[in-house]
């Protein structure tokens, strides 16, 4: 008998991995992605996707010199092979990487669930489909900060799961918003079927002061806290790999957490640190 417990047992630890992330706000055709991919991350998580009013996804520029990319319309995706080839790249090759995220926020979200709604012949549900499989995306992580309507982010999210995605959240406020989400995503669901199956919590900026074990306990579920590497923009809320290794540490003894990440990409190449430090600060605390 003891054999058929074997699988269980193996499967359970897989899906309790621990996370190593990191949000890309540099445009990929311009990051190093080749040390994005060999420094201990698992998990990639893109900024800066979008919805126009039709259901187009972009693609927004938040580097220097770089366009906006219209990445998905008419059911198609439209971002050309040079962008796909190097988003398919991050998981392929020599790699640690083996989950890929597209951040977005809500504009358009509450519109385009009324009219058309979201039928799997929308243009909204079709693009997300094709852009699923142009980039070989594993989840959308919605990074809403301003809208918060319920319903229609409820709505929107059980249509990408039947697209084939997880969902994620990264909050910074407004627990019980994301609380009522994640219930409702998940009601009826075994644990490891959850839709929304990862939450990054912003620890600078706005969120500060967010302490991960008491997200935890008010969420009902494991949290991916995320820590700012160093910034000249607003460098109170930088932290050296040394601090956030210290930092993570500090929160996991209290209650174990679902891995670390860290905001962002850009900062690291701009201020010329180490991804190689920031990696190995995960890698020790989140092995
Ligand atoms: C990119 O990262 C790799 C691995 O860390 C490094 O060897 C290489 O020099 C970097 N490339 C640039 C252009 O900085
Ligand atoms: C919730 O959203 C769905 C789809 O957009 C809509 O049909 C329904 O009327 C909404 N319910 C409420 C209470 O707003
Ligand atoms: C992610 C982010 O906001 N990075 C900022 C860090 O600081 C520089 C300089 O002010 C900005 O250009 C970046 O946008």
């Amino acid at each position: 008998m003891k054999p058929l417990l074997l699988f269980p047992i193996i499967w359970h630890l897989a899906i309790a991995a621990n996370i190593r992330s990191i949000f890309l706000f540099k445009d990929v055709m311009k990051s190093n992605t080749t040390a994005l991919k060999t420094s201990g991350f698992n998990t990639l998580i893109m900024f800066g996707v979008g919805i126009l009013s039709n259901g187009d996804i972009m693609y927004y520029s938040n580097t220097p010199g770089s366009q906006d990319v219209r990445v998905a319309s008419g059911g198609a995706y439209v971002g050309g092979e040079t962008l796909a080839q190097k988003v398919r790249s991050l998981k392929t090759g020599e790699t640690g990487v083996t989950r890929l995220e597209i951040s977005m926020n809500a504009q358009n979200v509450r519109n385009l669930m009324a009219t058309p709604g979201p039928g799997p012949e929308t243009p909204l549900y079709r693009n997300f489909q094709a852009l699923k499989e142009a980039w070989t995306l594993d989840a959308v992580n919605n990074d809403d900060e301003s809208i918060y309507d319920l319903n229609s982010s409820v709505t929107f999210g059980r249509m990408l799961g039947r697209v084939g995605y997880k969902y994620t959240i990264a909050p910074y406020t407004n627990a019980q918003f994301w609380l009522n989400m994640k219930n409702q995503l998940n009601q009826g669901l075994r644990e490891q079927d959850w839709l929304l199956d990862r939450v990054y919590l912003q620890c600078y900026d706005g969120g500060a002061n967010n302490n991960p074990p008491g997200w935890q306990t008010f969420l009902g579920m494991k949290v991916v806290p995320l820590i700012w590497v160093i910034n000249d923009s607003k460098p109170q809320f930088g932290a050296t790999a040394a601090q956030a290794r210290t930092r993570f540490a500090q929160w996991h003894q209290q209650n174990a957490l679902a891995g670390g990440g860290y905001w962002n990409d850009y900062d690291i190449e701009k201020m010329g640190l180490s991804y190689r430090d920031y990696g190995n600060a995960l890698s020790t605390v989140f092995p």
